[in-house]
C-alpha cells in the first residue's frame, strides 16, 4: 500500500478539526445571507461561515497553493509552499456546506472536498484524494485517498484517532468502505416532468426495483449508496441540459469517492472523471454507484 501523502492527510485533519465547530456553529445560521454564488444560488449565513472557516483552515495548510470554494467566483492562491515530499502545491476545492437549504427543514448536509494536483478548472483524473464530511445525526467523514476509501466519525473532545490537540475525537469505522454488491436504494434529483424521455424510462424501471432514498442533499443521498448500494443521481434537465450539480466542487469528488470504492459514475455517456470543464462552476449531470446500474443507465441515455 503506498504510503499516505502527508499533504491530503493534513488537509483532511484541517477539515475533521473544523467539523465540530462548523455543526456547533449551524443552529445560528439558517437564514439568508442576502448575497447569490457565482451559479446563481442563494447564500445561507451556513454557507459563509464554513466557507470562511475552511477558506482559513485549509489555506494554513503546507502543500496546499490554491483555494476554490462553490462560494467564490475565482481561485485563491494561499500559501504554496511544496508538500513535506517535495510534491507540488495542490488546488483544495470545497463544497463548504452542500446540501444547505436543509437547515431549515433540520436534514442532512456536509461539506464536500476534492485535492487536485493541477490548477482549476481542471479533470478529476487530476485528484489525488476527495472526501466529504456528513452532518447527520452523528458527524462522519468519508476519505479515498488514493490507497482505499475509509470512514471516521467525528467528535468534540480528545482521544480516539485524533491528533491530541486538535479538539476532536476521530475514530475510523470502516478502513475499506467499498460498494455492497447487492443496491437497494436510488435517489433522483430534479422534477420528473423535467427529466428527459430516455431518463424518465430508466427511472421508471430503477423505482420498480429499489426503494426511494432523496433527502436534497447530494452528500446525503450518496451516502445512502455507500452505505446500502444502489445509484444516486442528478440528471440533465430539459432547462438545464447541464443538470444542476457542479462538476469541480460536487461531481468529481464525489465520482472519485464511489470509483475508488468499486463503484462508477457517468455524465450520462463516460466517466465523470473525464468530462473536461471549460470554468471551474461548470455544472454536469451526476450519476454514480453500483457499476451494473450506472452501465445501465448509460444504455438507456444512448437508445
Ligand atoms: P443546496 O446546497 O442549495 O441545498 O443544494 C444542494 C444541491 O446542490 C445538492 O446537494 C443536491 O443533490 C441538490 O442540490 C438538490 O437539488 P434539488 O433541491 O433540486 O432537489
Amino acid at each position: 500500500m503506498a504510503e499516505p501523502d502527508p499533504v491530503v492527510e493534513a488537509v483532511f485533519d484541517a477539515v475533521a478539526a473544523t467539523a465540530p465547530t462548523i455543526r456547533d456553529a449551524l443552529p445560528g445560521r439558517r437564514v439568508e445571507s442576502g448575497t447569490e454564488n457565482p451559479s446563481g444560488e442563494t447564500v445561507l449565513a451556513g454557507d459563509v461561515y464554513a466557507d470562511e472557516l475552511l477558506a482559513e483552515a485549509l489555506g494554513a495548510v503546507e502543500g496546499v497553493g490554491s483555494f476554490v470554494s462553490e462560494e467564490r467566483p475565482e481561485a485563491i492562491e494561499v500559501g504554496g509552499a511544496v508538500g513535506e515530499g517535495g510534491e507540488g502545491a495542490y488546488a483544495v476545492a470545497i463544497d463548504p456546506l452542500d446540501g444547505s437549504s436543509n437547515l431549515r427543514s433540520n436534514n442532512a448536509m456536509g461539506t464536500v472536498v476534492g485535492i487536485y494536483d493541477a490548477p482549476l478548472p481542471a479533470t478529476g483524473r487530476d485528484l489525488v484524494a476527495a472526501g466529504y464530511v456528513l452532518y447527520g445525526p452523528i458527524t462522519t467523514m468519508v476519505v479515498a485517498d488514493g490507497s482505499g476509501v475509509r470512514e471516521e466519525v467525528i467528535e468534540r473532545g480528545n482521544g480516539g484517532d485524533g491528533d491530541a490537540d486538535s479538539g476532536v475525537a476521530r475514530s475510523v469505522v470502516d478502513d475499506d468502505l467499498t460498494l455492497p454488491d447487492e443496491p437497494t436504494v436510488y435517489g433522483f434529483g430534479g422534477r420528473v416532468p423535467d427529466w428527459p424521455d430516455a431518463f424518465r424510462e430508466y427511472a421508471r424501471e430503477i423505482e420498480d426495483e429499489f426503494k426511494l432514498r432523496y433527502g436534497g442533499a447530494m452528500v446525503g443521498d450518496v451516502n445512502q449508496v455507500v452505505t446500502y448500494g444502489g445509484v444516486f443521481a442528478y440528471p440533465a434537465l430539459s432547462d438545464a441540459p447541464d443538470g444542476k450539480l457542479r462538476l469541480s466542487f460536487e461531481a468529481n469528488p464525489i465520482a472519485y469517492i464511489v470509483e475508488s470504492m468499486g463503484g462508477a459514475s457517468s455524465d450520462g455517456s463516460k466517466s465523470i472523471l473525464d468530462v473536461e470543464p471549460d470554468g471551474i462552476h461548470d455544472r454536469v449531470p451526476l450519476h454514480v454507484g453500483n457499476e451494473e446500474l450506472v452501465d445501465r443507465l448509460e444504455s438507456a441515455l444512448d437508445g
